[in-house]
């Protein structure tokens, strides 16, 4: 053999050994969420790991699974509190059973009509990070961030104007138990499903309603087996990102600050990237279905169903207990909402 094949030799062989080797010595986090490829909650997921894997050279690896692939959103909650996810999207909508206080994210019109108000309370507010979040440490899990996904808009079969308009409805909600006290005060019949059961409840009319940001409708397909869609200014859907408390806990503290530098990077990116997600999928929506009537709902209008929905924060503490009542009063002042 020439010197200098030799010396390739050698050095494919030096690769190849340091390749396995990072691959062998590697870190590796699990990342579950609640969604497709290309949703909202996926592009969250890769650009974490992205960013995640930047800052440790690689000595950190994110594996993403998805939606179905370690279970549905309950499933990855229970993953995470023990231990065999690292970290997991744990969406209020469909938290209520696991730590029932974050349900105040269910209570109707208790976000700002003001997203940069949201971003603002849901990226720093002492109420959420470290109020509610002792309420996960309970659980076994790290409240990592919060973020929210989109206006939720009404997919419905007929056009729902006022809650008369509801009568009969069976409206398809999250499995968070506030949500069925929430559309049951708006007139409709609720049922909660995971979402994997949405699209052929409303093929085969077991529902005739559900309730999702615009680009979720999209990417699921709600829109084919509905005709209407409406904004009612009822709520931006929220999603938390969760870790196992323990394995948090035991992170060094370079790690945490590089993982709280990744958060504050990402608070901008996800505020971006949803919004374009779903200003793009409405467009789509539109496109691919021209007769798909778009209502929104007018002030006079919102103020007949908010007043309707004004006892679920009352009974969610009532129900709850705890800290949720100086939790829901904390949010309301920093929403600027009176819910
Ligand atoms: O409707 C649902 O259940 C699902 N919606 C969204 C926007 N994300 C995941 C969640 O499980």
């Amino acid at each position: 053999m020439s010197l200098n094949k030799l010396l390739k030799a050698t050095l494919s062989a030096a690769a190849l050994f340091a390749v396995a080797g990072t691959a062998a010595h590697a870190e590796e986090w699990k990342f579950a969420h609640e969604e497709s490829p290309g949703d909202v909650q996926d592009l969250y997921a890769q650009e974490f790991k992205r960013l995640v894997e930047e800052k440790t050279d690689g000595d950190v690896n994110v594996t993403i699974y998805t939606y179905g692939q370690l279970g549905t959103e309950n499933d990855i909650t229970e993953l995470t509190a023990a231990g065999a996810v690292q970290f997991s999207n744990a969406s209020p909508g469909h938290l209520g059973t696991f730590v029932p206080e974050i349900q105040v994210f269910g209570v109707p019109y208790l976000l700002s009509q003001d997203n940069e108000v949201n971003k603002k309370v849901l990226s720093s507010s002492p109420t959420i990070y470290e109020g509610l979040s002792k309420d996960f440490e309970s659980k076994g899990l790290k409240l990592y961030t919060m973020y929210p996904e989109g206006e939720m808009v009404w997919t419905t079969k007929k056009p729902v104007e006022k809650p008369a308009d509801f009568d009969g409805v069976k409206f398809r909600v999250m499995t968070s138990p506030i949500l069925i006290e929430t559309y049951e005060s708006f007139g409709a019949d609720p049922v909660a499903l995971p979402w994997g059961e949405v699209y052929s409840g409303l093929q085969t009319s077991v529902i005739d309603a559900q309730v999702n940001p615009i680009f979720f409708v999209e990417s699921a397909k709600f829109y084919e087996v509905t005709d209407h869609l409406i904004y009612a200014g009822q709520q931006q859907y929220t999603t938390t990102v969760v870790s196992n408390a323990a394995f948090y806990d035991g992170l060094s503290d370079e790690r945490k600050e590089m993982l709280a530098e990744v958060k504050a990077e990402l608070d901008d990116f996800i505020y971006e990237a949803q919004k374009k997600a779903n200003d793009e999928a409405l467009a789509r929506i539109k496109e691919a279905k021209p007769e798909i009537e778009v209502i929104r709902l007018n002030d006079e209008q919102r103020s007949v169903f908010k007043e309707a929905s004004k006892g679920v924060g009352a009974s969610l503490v009532e129900e709850v207990g705890g800290d949720t009542e100086e939790v829901l009063n904390s949010l309301r002042e920093e929403f600027g909402t009176d819910m």
